[in-house]
């Protein structure tokens, strides 16, 4: 391949790359940005992540990795002379793993119910959606970080939705704040690192950009959609991921 020595394969309103990028600033890392069309992938992209065909991929010394909290987890581990972000003690790690998990698991998979369900089932999304902040706002307590006083692994897993939070309010007509006080309070305290507030794009442009995206797929049944999904027997280009743009085949 040539070229720089890191290279990261990315989308810009991707709160899955957007950790990767806070990672890599954590570390001072430099690289080369390369953004990928997800409605027309690159064979770079296809070549890089045969398996899962998504971004972020970062590529080291021209070897792949891929998923945005594996990607974390090598930056730490390789560039380890500055900045940790993974805890040093194993069960506070293991604590930290789980909770980037339950962000996965959780804030990910409900917030993608806001946009998608109408009626009683989005008001339920929306409802479980502030549940699961509330856990997580629980779990930060009065601390400044999610796991302590060090910024890390766990909070980089969380915060790249925080720029999300104005489309999913304005889309479900709820307010993060008056729900989740301290959560957000925490997402600020985030926002004053360098490596964060450079990093997150401005709320008002990601919903611009969901707004575009769902406007061209005016015609989409998404309910239809995430049902077609949780079958898990589709074949085709299914959208259900929030930064990119849908092509469906039947
Ligand atoms: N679990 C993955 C999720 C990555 C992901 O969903 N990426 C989306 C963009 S936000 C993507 O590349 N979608 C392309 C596709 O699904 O074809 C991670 O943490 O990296």
């Amino acid at each position: 391949m040539g070229g720089s020595e890191v290279v990261l394969l990315d989308f810009w309103p991707s709160m899955f790359g957007m950790r990767v990028r806070i990672a890599l600033a954590e570390k001072g890392i430099e690289y080369e940005y390369k953004e990928q069309d997800l409605g027309n992938k690159s064979p770079l992209l296809l070549e890089m992540n045969p398996i899962h065909k998504k971004i972020p991929v970062l590529i080291h010394k021209g070897k792949p990795i891929s998923e945005s909290c594996i990607i974390v987890q090598y930056i730490d581990e390789t560039w380890n002379d500055k900045s940790p972000l993974m805890p040093s003690d194993p069960s506070v790690r293991a604590q930290a793993r789980f909770w980037a998990d339950y962000v996965d698991k959780k804030v990910y998979e409900t917030s993608k119910k806001i946009w998608t369900l109408k009626g009683e089932e989005h008001e339920n999304a929306k409802k479980e959606f502030i549940e699961i902040l509330k856990v997580l706002e629980g779990q930060i307590g009065e601390k400044p970080y999610f796991m302590g006083e060090s910024f890390g692994y766990a909070d980089i897993a969380l915060v790249t939705f925080y720029c999300w939070f104005y489309t999913f309010e304005t889309l479900g007509n709820f307010s993060i704040e008056k729900e989740c006080p301290k959560l957000i309070a925490w997402a600020k305290r985030c926002m004053q690192r360098e490596s964060v507030s450079k990093t997150l794009p401005d709320s008002k442009k990601i919903y611009d950009f969901f707004i575009e995206m769902k406007t061209k797929l005016g015609h989409v049944d998404m309910r239809h959609v995430l049902k077609v999904e949780s079958f898990g027997s589709f074949e085709g280009d299914v959208f259900l991921e929030p930064c990119q743009l849908v092509r469906i085949r039947y």
